[in-house]
C-alpha cells in the first residue's frame, strides 16, 4: 500500500491531511510542490494533471489520485477506518460536516484574503512583475486570482479585508460557544470538524492576530489542547513556514487596521 501527499509545509489544507494521516498512524511519502515565484510547481502541466486547479493537497492511494482536502479526509476514514476521527452517529456526523463545509462554504478563501493583505502580498511586491504577471495569467483558479490581484495592491484597504476579518470574528465565537459542552466541537471526540477549524485559528495567529480573540478562553484552551497533541507538532508545528519572520513583521504593522475591523464587525 502507497500513500503519496503532495503538499508545502504552511498550507492549511494539507495541514489538515497530514494531521489525520498522523493521527490514524498511517505512513506516508511526501511530494514537495514549491510555490514560490522562481519555481511555481502547483502550476506544472504534470502536477495540473492530478490536481486541475492548481493546489495542493492532492492525495494518492495506490495509485488513485484524490483532490480536495475535505474529500480527502472522508476518504482516509473509508478507506481506513481505524483510529476514527468520524462520529458513527448519523446525526453527529452531519454536525461534523456543518463544521467542515464551512470552509468550502467560505472560510478558506477568506483566510487566504486575510493573509495576502496582512503580508503574503510581500511575495508579489518583492518579485519580479513579469514573473508575477505570468503567475496569475496561468493560475486556474479565477475567484483566487481576482481576489489575489485586489489584496497585493491594496493590502490592508482591500475592500475584501473586513468582510473576511468578520467571517473569523463569527467562526471563533461560534466554536467558543459551541466548546461550552464539551471538549471537542462535535460528539465529545476530536474529530475532523476539530481538525479542520483549528489549523485557521493558527494561521491568523501565525500573522499575530491572537490578541483579537483573548476574550474566547474555551478555543484558546481548545487550541492548546490540539497544538499539545504529538501528532500535531509532527503534522503541522514541525513542519513550520518558511516566511514566518515576515509574517510576525507585516502582522505586528497591520494588527491596528485588523483589529479595528474585527471590533467593527
Ligand atoms: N479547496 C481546496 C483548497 C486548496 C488550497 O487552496 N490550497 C492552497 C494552499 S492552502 C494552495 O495550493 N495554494 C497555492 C496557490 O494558490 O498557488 C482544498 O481544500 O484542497
Amino acid at each position: 500500500m502507497t500513500l503519496e501527499l503532495y503538499h508545502f509545509d504552511r498550507s492549511t489544507a494539507a495541514q489538515k491531511v497530514r494531521l489525520a494521516l498522523a493521527e490514524k498512524g498511517l505512513e506516508w511519502d511526501g511530494r514537495y510542490i514549491e510555490t514560490g515565484f522562481d519555481k511555481r510547481d502547483q502550476h506544472d502541466p504534470e502536477y495540473l494533471k492530478l490536481n486541475p486547479r492548481g493546489v495542493v493537497p492532492t492525495l494518492v492511494h495506490d495509485g488513485k489520485v484524490i483532490r480536495e482536502s475535505n474529500v480527502i479526509l472522508e476518504y482516509l476514514e473509508d478507506a481506513f477506518p481505524d483510529h476514527p476521527l468520524r462520529p458513527e452517529d448519523p446525526f453527529e456526523r452531519a454536525e461534523m460536516r456543518l463544521w467542515t463545509r464551512k470552509i468550502d462554504d467560505g472560510v478558506h478563501i477568506d483566510s487566504r484574503t486575510v493573509g495576502q493583505c496582512i503580508a503574503m502580498r510581500f511575495r508579489s511586491l518583492e518579485a519580479d512583475p513579469a514573473i508575477v504577471e505570468k503567475h496569475y495569467r496561468e493560475m486556474p483558479e479565477i475567484v483566487r486570482r481576482k481576489n489575489d490581484l485586489i489584496n497585493n495592491e491594496l493590502g490592508v484597504d482591500s475592500p475584501l479585508l473586513p468582510d473576511a476579518v468578520g467571517t473569523f470574528k463569527t467562526l471563533f465565537n461560534e466554536i467558543d460557544t459551541t466548546l461550552a459542552d464539551g471538549d471537542w466541537l462535535v460528539a465529545n471526540m476530536f474529530s475532523l470538524a476539530d481538525i479542520s477549524m483549528v489549523v485557521y485559528v493558527n494561521r491568523l495567529a501565525s500573522f499575530q492576530m491572537a490578541p483579537l480573540w483573548d476574550d474566547l478562553d474555551r478555543l484558546k484552551d481548545w487550541n492548546a489542547r490540539i497544538m499539545a497533541r504529538p501528532t500535531y507538532v509532527t503534522a503541522v508545528t514541525d513542519w513550520g513556514d518558511t516566511t514566518s519572520q515576515k509574517r510576525i513583521e507585516l502582522g505586528n504593522q497591520a494588527f491596528p487596521k485588523v483589529k479595528a475591523m474585527w471590533d467593527a464587525a
